[in-house]
Parts: C-alpha cells; structure tokens; sequence
C-alpha cells in the first residue's frame, strides 16, 4: 500500500458518479473494507489490511451493472451469515438484497 493508491481512490470518488460505500467488514476477514461503484456500473471491493491500506491494492471488481440503483448501501452483515452485504434501491422504491458468501453472490 502506498499513498498514490489512496490518491486514485479519492480521485475516482470525486468523479461526480461513481459512489463509495462503506460499511464494516465485507469478506469476513474482520477487517474493514471498501466498495466503490464506477461510472460504469462494476462494483470494486477495497478489501481492508486493518492498518490504513489495503490487502488487494487498486480493488477487485466483484460485479457489474451497479449503476442501475437509484442508491446503494453497506449495511455490513444484514443476514449475519458472516459476510457483508448490500441493499440496492430500485426507482420504483424497490430494494434487493444482495448476499455475498465469499467467492460470490448468493
Ligand atoms: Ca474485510
Ligand atoms: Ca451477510
């Protein structure tokens, strides 16, 4: 981890569209992470390293097609399964639960 990575997530985050959530613990390492949604829909996990950096650099993309919510939330481990997930907010007020089990959507 080095400054210039925080530099390019902070710029990515100013870019007026793309959204970064943050809510607790997304992988179940017991370290906090990230997610960010680009402009153009993919979904990146920042997985936290506990210490002010992270473990998987410039992220992961976990998804895509994320920017067809009207909002998205992290409310860490909704279904207490272990992991974190995420809520997203359709137009029509509707709300998905997305559950991630480690390597995927469940
Ligand atoms: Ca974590
Ligand atoms: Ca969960």
């Amino acid at each position: 981890m080095d400054v210039s990575e925080i530099e390019n997530f902070i710029h990515l985050e100013d870019g007026g569209t793309s959204r970064a959530l943050a809510g607790g613990d997304f992988d179940g390492d017991g370290r906090p992470d990230v997610l960010n949604i680009l402009p153009d829909g993919r979904l990146v996990l920042y997985r936290g390293n506990g210490a002010a950096g992270w473990i998987n650099g410039l992220g992961q993309v976990i998804g895509s097609g994320w920017n067809g919510f009207s909002q998205v939330v992290f409310p860490g481990d909704f279904n207490h399964d272990g992991f974190g997930d995420l809520i997203g907010f359709l137009p029509d007020g509707r709300a998905l639960l997305y559950s991630w089990k480690g390597t995927g959507w469940g």
